[in-house]
C-alpha cells in the first residue's frame, strides 16, 4: 500500500521541502521559481497517486462496463488549481507555501497550461473527464501527447503570427511516463493472404513501426477520493533494427528516419475545421487508436477473456470522426489476430463503438483519400471495403437496386477522388449517434444523414453539451461561488440543478447588490490580468461585451465588427451624441488556423478598428476595442466571470453547439444570440426576457438561400450598414489603403456565405435593446442571477449522465 502523504500544513511543507530537495536538488533559499512550482505540483501529485493507485485496481477488479472516451484533442487548462480544489489541499498548500514565504498566486501563474486541443471539442473532452472522475464512472481517457500544443499568437502590426507552444520545457509534473509499457504500432507495407490449418486468412505484412509510449495523468474527481486516468500516448522511435527495415542503413538516413517516427505525436493540428487530408494527420490517428485498443485489450481483461462478452465491458466513445480508424482497426484485431469469424467480429464492434458528431458544415466532414489510406493502412482499407460491401448489400436488400441512394450512402466516395467518409464509417459502425444540442441534432437527422436515419430508426440521440461547474464556476469565480454557497450551501458544485434555488434571492436586493460587487470585483481582476499581460488600460464602469472563440466566417466576428463600426460611425458623424451611448468594451479572444487566409484578415480587421476606435477622442469613454492575443483556458478562466454580454451569433444551422455560450450563462453574462446551437436550449431555460434574440431562424435561412441571396441588396437598403462598409472599404482602419480589407468587403457584398449582411439589422437593433437594457442596472442583474439559477442543465455532470441513459449504460461505481 502506497503511504497516503499527511494532510496537514505541517506535513504539506515537510513534503514540499523535500521534493526540493529530492526533485530538483535545491534548497529553499537556492530554489528557482519554476523549482518551487515543480515541488508544489510534486507534492500535489504524490498526494493524488495512493487514490489514483487504488481506483485502477478498484476498476479492474470490478470487471465493470468502462467507458474508453477516444478523442485527438484534451484542452485541459491549467492543472495545479484544479487538482488543489479537488483534493480540498488548497488552503493547507497555501498556509504551508506562506510559511516557507511563497505566495501560492505566484506559483498557480507559472504554470503552462497543456494547450492540446483546438476548442470547443477539446475542451468539451477534459470537461467530461473531470464529470465521469466526479460521478465515479468506470472510464478512461486516450489521446495524444504533443509535444507542441495549439500554437501560441502573437500580433504583428495587428496581424496573426504563430509561435511554437513549447508547454513541456520547463518541466511537466503532473505526468507519468511508462517507457517500458510501450507498444509497437506498425503502418505502410501490404497484406497477404495465408493458409491457417485449412482456413485461409488474411494477415498484414507492415512496413515500418514507431514505439507509442503511454503517458498516464490523474483526473481527481471533485470531493470524492476518486482519481481517473487520462493516458496520452508519445511516438518514439523503435530500435535501429527496426528502422533498419525502413530504411537503406545508412547513419544519417536511420537519424532522418526517427525524426520522421516522432513526427507523429509532435504538434497538435491547429485546423478545426476543413481537414486536410495530410498524411501526419492520418499516422497521428491510427497511431492512437491501435495503441489506446490494445492497452484496453491487455490490461482491462483477465486472461483469457471471452472476447464476445466485449460489448459488455466496454464502450469506445469516438469524439467526431477523429478516432473513427479504431473501428477497422478493432475489426482487424478481432478477426486477423484473433481468429474470429467476420460476422461475428462486427455484431461486437457494433455494440462497443458509439459516435458523437460535432458540425454540421460539409467542408468539415472528414475523408480520407483511398490512396494514402491504402498505401498507410492497407489492411484496414480491405476492412473498410468489406464493412461496405456488406452494408450496401443491407441497404439494397431494404431499399432495392436505387443506384442513387446507394451511391449517397457508400462509405466509399467516388468523386472527386475515390475516399473514405469517415462520419458513415462511424455511423454504420455506432450503436449510436450522437449530436450536441437538440437542434443539431435534429439538423443531423434531417439533413447531413437521413437516409442513415430511415436506415437505422433508434440509432440517432442528442446528447446536449455541458461544462464543469468545477473549473468555470468554483475555480473560475470564487466571488460568486461563495455568493452561491452562502445563499445555497455547498451541493450546486456536484448537482448544478440546484442552482434553481437562487430564483428567489434575484429578487432580493442585498443579494442583487452583492452579486453586482462580484461582478465588479471580476472586473477589476480582469483590468489587472490584461494590464500586466498586455498593456490595456480597460474603461472603469464600461459594459464588457464579450466574443471569444476560434475566429470562424460561420461564427460571425464580422458581425460583431460591423456592430463596433456602426456604433463608432454613428458617433463620429454625429448622428448620435456620445453621451447617449452605453460605454462598452468590446473584447476579443480568437485564434486563426494559419492556413485560413479570411480568418486571419478578420483578425487583423478587429485590430485596425480597435487601433482607431480606442485613439479617437470623439469616442473616448464611450467605446473600447480590446483584442488580447493567444486566448486560451487560462484566460478564458478571467474573461468569463467579467463577462457582462455574451456573443453568440453564429448563422442560424452551423454552430453544432457552442459550450462558451453556457459557461457565460452560468457566470452571469446575458446572451445575445441567434436560434442556433445550444442557445435555443439556453433561451428556452432563462426565458425571452433574459436573452436577447436576434437573427433568421434555420429554416428561415434555409428559405433565403433557396430564393437567391443577394447581399448587396441588403447593402443597398441599410444606411447604416452601407456607412459601416464604407468607411471599412474607404481605408479608414488601414491608412487609407483600400486594398488590405477589400477582400473582406467583397466577400461581404458578393458572397457573404454565412449571410452576414441578412442578419445585420436585426443584430443592430438588438444591441439597441441591450444598450437600454443594460441602463437599468439593476433590472440586468435580475436577470443575470436568473440566467445562473435556470442554467443547472448545462453542467457536464448532467451531459455525462444522459450518455449514460442513453448510449452507454455504464452504471457508477459505488
Ligand atoms: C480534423 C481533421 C484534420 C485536422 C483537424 C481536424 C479537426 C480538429 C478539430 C476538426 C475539427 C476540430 C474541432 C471541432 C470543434 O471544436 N467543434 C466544436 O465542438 C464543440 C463541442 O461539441 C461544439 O460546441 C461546437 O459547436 C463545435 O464547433
Amino acid at each position: 500500500p502506497v503511504p497516503t502523504p499527511p494532510s496537514t500544513v505541517d506535513g504539506f511543507v515537510k513534503q514540499f521541502l523535500e521534493n526540493l530537495n529530492l526533485e530538483r536538488g535545491v534548497t529553499l533559499s537556492t530554489a528557482s521559481p519554476n523549482d518551487r512550482y515543480i515541488a508544489l505540483a510534486t507534492t500535489v501529485r504524490d498526494f493524488l497517486v495512493a487514490r489514483w493507485l487504488e481506483d485502477i485496481r478498484r476498476q479492474k477488479d470490478a470487471q465493470a462496463k468502462g467507458v474508453c472516451y477516444l478523442s485527438a484533442e484534451y484542452l485541459l487548462g491549467r492543472q495545479l488549481d484544479n487538482n488543489l480544489l479537488a483534493t480540498r489541499l488548497t488552503d493547507i498548500a497555501t498556509e504551508a507555501l506562506a510559511s516557507c514565504g511563497i505566495d501560492i498566486d505566484d506559483m498557480r501563474a507559472l504554470e503552462v497550461e497543456p494547450g492540446l486541443g483546438n476548442g470547443g471539442l477539446g475542451r468539451l473532452a477534459a470537461c467530461f473527464i473531470d464529470s465521469l472522475a466526479t460521478m465515479s464512472v468506470p472510464s478512461i481517457g486516450y489521446g495524444i501527447r504533443y509535444e507542441y500544443g495549439i500554437f501560441r499568437q502573437t500580433f504583428v502590426g495587428g496581424q496573426q503570427v504563430e509561435q511554437p507552444d513549447a508547454w513541456l520545457t520547463l518541466g511537466s509534473p503532473w505526468e507519468f511516463a511508462h517507457p517500458e509499457s510501450a507498444q509497437t504500432i506498425s503502418f505502410g507495407g501490404h497484406t497477404e493472404t495465408y493458409d491457417d490449418g485449412g482456413v485461409t486468412r488474411s494477415r498484414w505484412v507492415p512496413g515500418w513501426n514507431v514505439q507509442a509510449v503511454p503517458y498516464n495523468y490523474m483526473v481527481p474527481g471533485y470531493h470524492n477520493g476518486r482519481v481517473n486516468t487520462l493516458r496520452l500516448w508519445r511516438a518514439v522511435a523503435t530500435d535501429a533494427f527496426d528502422l533498419r527495415i525502413f530504411n537503406s542503413g545508412d547513419y544519417e538516413e536511420a537519424v532522418r528516419a526517427q525524426t520522421y517516427a516522432e513526427n507523429i505525436s509532435k504538434v497538435l493540428y491547429p485546423e478545426d475545421s476543413t481537414p486536410q487530408g495530410k498524411e501526419l494527420r492520418l499516422q497521428q490517428q491510427y497511431f492512437f487508436v491501435a495503441a489506446s485498443i490494445r492497452d484496453f485489450l491487455d490490461h482491462m481483461l483477465t486472461p483469457g477473456f471471452d472476447l464476445s462478452k466485449l460489448p459488455d465491458r466496454v464502450i469506445f466513445q469516438l469524439n467526431d470522426t477523429h478516432p473513427v480508424i479504431a473501428v477497422p482497426e478493432f475489426m482487424r484485431v478481432l478477426v486477423d489476430e484473433e481468429h474470429m469469424e467476420w460476422d461475428a467480429a462486427w455484431e461486437i464492434t457494433q455494440q462497443c463503438f458509439a459516435y458523437t458528431c460535432h458540425t454540421l458544415l460539409p467542408e468539415a466532414l472528414e475523408v480520407w483519400s483511398v490512396e494514402l489510406l491504402g498505401r498507410l493502412l492497407p489492411r484496414h482499407l480491405e476492412i473498410i471495403y468489406r464493412i461496405n460491401d456488406a452494408f450496401l448489400e443491407e441497404v439494397r436488400e431494404r431499399f432495392g437496386d436505387d443506384e442513387m441512394r446507394i451511391r449517397n450512402m457508400s462509405i466509399i466516395a467516388e468523386f472527386p477522388e475515390r475516399s473514405v467518409r469517415m462520419a458513415y464509417l462511424a455511423t454504420v459502425a455506432g450503436a449510436k449517434v450522437n449530436g450536441v444540442a437538440e437542434l443539431h441534432s435534429q439538423l443531423l437527422r434531417e439533413k447531413v444523414l437521413p437516409d442513415f436515419d430511415e436506415f437505422y430508426p433508434g440509432k440517432f440521440t442528442n446528447v446536449t453539451n455541458g461544462v464543469t461547474p468545477r473549473r468555470f464556476l468554483r475555480l473560475a469565480n470564487p466571488g460568486l461561488a461563495g455568493l452561491i454557497t452562502d445563499a445555497l450551501g455547498a451541493g450546486w458544485t456536484v448537482d448544478l440543478e440546484r442552482l434553481r434555488g437562487l430564483e428567489s434571492f434575484a429578487e432580493d436586493p442585498e443579494f442583487r447588490a452583492r452579486f453586482a460587487e462580484v461582478k465588479a470585483a471580476n472586473k477589476r481582476v480582469l483590468s489587472d490580468v490584461l494590464r500586466a499581460r498586455d498593456g490595456f488600460e480597460v474603461s472603469d464602469g464600461h459594459m464588457l461585451d464579450v466574443m471569444v472563440k476560434r475566429l470562424h466566417e460561420y461564427k460571425r466576428q464580422m458581425l460583431k465588427v460591423l456592430h463596433i463600426v456602426t456604433s463608432y460611425e454613428r458617433i463620429v458623424s454625429g448622428r448620435v451624441k456620445a453621451e447617449d451611448v452605453q460605454g462598452r468594451a468590446f473584447i476579443f479572444g480568437a485564434k486563426a488556423a494559419p492556413g485560413y487566409a479570411m480568418a486571419k484578415r478578420i483578425i487583423h480587421l478587429i485590430n485596425a478598428v480597435g487601433e482607431v476606435v480606442n485613439n479617437d477622442p470623439r469616442v473616448e469613454g464611450r467605446l473600447q476595442v480590446l483584442f488580447p492575443p493567444n486566448y486560451n483556458v487560462t484566460l478564458a478562466e478571467r474573461v468569463i466571470p467579467a463577462a457582462d454580454l455574451s456573443e453568440q451569433i453564429s448563422l442560424a444551422g452551423k454552430e453544432a453547439s457552442g459550450t462558451g455560450n453556457m459557461k457565460f450563462a452560468l457566470n452571469g453574462a446575458l446572451t445575445i444570440g441567434t436560434d442556433d446551437g445550444a442557445n435555443v436550449e439556453i433561451r428556452e431555460l432563462v426565458g425571452d426576457d433574459n436573452f436577447f434574440l436576434f437573427g433568421m431562424t434555420e429554416p428561415e435561412v434555409e428559405e433565403l438561400w433557396t430564393r437567391g441571396y443577394k447581399p448587396a441588396e441588403f447593402y443597398q437598403q441599410d444606411e447604416d450598414l452601407r456607412r459601416a462598409i464604407d468607411l471599412i472599404a474607404s481605408g479608414a482602419f488601414s491608412n487609407g489603403d483600400r486594398t488590405v480589407f477589400e477582400p473582406i468587403v467583397s466577400n461581404l457584398l458578393y458572397d457573404d456565405r454565412f449571410m452576414v449582411l441578412a442578419d445585420y439589422a436585426s443584430y443592430i437593433r438588438a444591441q439597441d435593446r441591450v444598450d437600454a437594457a443594460y441602463a437599468d442596472q439593476d433590472a440586468w442583474t435580475k436577470a443575470a442571477i436568473l440566467n445562473i439559477a435556470r442554467c443547472g442543465f448545462f453542467s457536464s455532470d448532467r451531459s455525462i449522465r444522459d450518455y449514460i441513459d442513453r448510449i452507454w449504460h455504464t452504471p457508477p461505481m459505488l
